[in-house]
């Protein structure tokens, strides 16, 4: 017979995919970025933010979770863009070991009945109600969250929290570990994502683009960069945001060029504290009409994984 010893505090190592799906604006990347202990994933109160699938990696005590950020998941607007992102989450939820569905504390529409309903069966499945700080009379979150579950008899765990907390987060890393499936961890204990500085470049240059231009310009713009090179530490990025009008490409420039100077600025910090490294940014607006239509657009541009 064969005797294993284990040293007194060496659990066995977990490591597990866990995707984390919802409708739109939820707070799903929020969450991630919460998840992660670093803000890795673009967030904004635009609906369709996240356009990627997104790898978070956070390694905690013997359990390692790979957490899968995806695209709010909607059947409202069917040009290609919103086809494409839709496929990146139903592609994600194949793949993951198990899923959190993220929805509004206190609020559960058919747009999120929509999403509960891809969840493949037998995946175990935590509902996670998002936003709690939102809601002002806690007392009637209780009713609500007993007829969830009484609705929803499958789910493994029902979990009201507000990922703007960074203890909620941790609490529920704590109520998933369980669930992460033994085995040998798949990264470094210190990684963090599987992309590339470039692509996240693109990223955080599309949400400065997001927060500060208004509602007014669509969710159809996009990133593209078309430089990125490494010159000793320094990062020298050359960017361009694409827009389908030149009415678009305006209101991204701003009166006297100030509101792209606000962009670049923006993003550059951010691109600095991530990299850790001094980054040079060079931002160019082009107009490409309909591009969201076009399915090789689409692709051309990366949404599609
Ligand atoms: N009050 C409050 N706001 C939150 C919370 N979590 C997220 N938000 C806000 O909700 C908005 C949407 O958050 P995101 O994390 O971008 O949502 P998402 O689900 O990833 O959105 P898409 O990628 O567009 O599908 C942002 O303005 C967040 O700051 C929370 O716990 N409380
Ligand atoms: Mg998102």
């Amino acid at each position: 017979m064969k005797t294993v010893i284990t040293a007194g505090n060496d659990a066995p190592h977990r490591f597990g995919t866990i995707a984390i799906v919802g409708r739109p604006n939820v707070g799903k990347s929020t969450l991630l970025n919460a998840l992660v202990g670093q803000k890795l994933s673009i967030t904004s109160d635009k609906a369709q933010t996240t356009r990627h699938r997104l790898l978070g990696v956070r390694t905690a005590g013997a359990v390692q979770y790979a957490f899968v950020d995806t695209p709010g998941f909607q059947l409202r607007h069917t040009r290609a863009l919103n086809r494409a992102l839709n496929r990146t989450v139903t592609g994600a939820l194949g793949e993951v070991d198990v899923v959190l569905w993220v929805v509004e504390a206190g609020q559960l529409g058919s747009d999120d009945a929509r999403v509960g309903a891809l969840i493949p069966a037998g995946k175990p499945t935590i509902l996670v109600a998002n936003k709690l700080d939102r809601v002002a009379r806690r007392e009637q979150l209780l009713p609500w969250l007993q007829n969830l579950g009484a609705n929803h008899p499958l789910l493994a765990e029902i979990v009201p929290l507000s990922a703007r907390r960074q203890g909620d987060a941790t609490r529920l890393l704590d109520i998933l570990a369980p669930y992460i499936p033994e085995s040998d961890w798949a990264f470094d204990p210190d990684a963090l994502t599987d992309r590339s500085e470039r692509f996240l470049a693109a990223e955080i240059l599309r949400e400065k683009l997001f927060r500060l231009t208004g509602d007014e310009l669509p969710y159809t713009s996009a990133v593209l960069i078309e430089r990125f090179e490494q010159e000793g530490a320094l990062r020298r990025v050359a960017a361009a945001i694409v827009v389908e009008r030149d009415g678009h490409k305006a209101m991204v420039i701003g009166a006297g060029g100030e509101r792209l100077k606000r962009i670049s600025t923006e993003a550059r910090v951010e691109m600095q504290r991530l990299f850790d490294a001094p980054v040079f940014l060079e931002v160019w607006v082009k107009t490409r009409s309909g591009w969201a239509d076009d399915q090789s657009a689409v692709r051309a541009f990366g949404y599609e994984d």
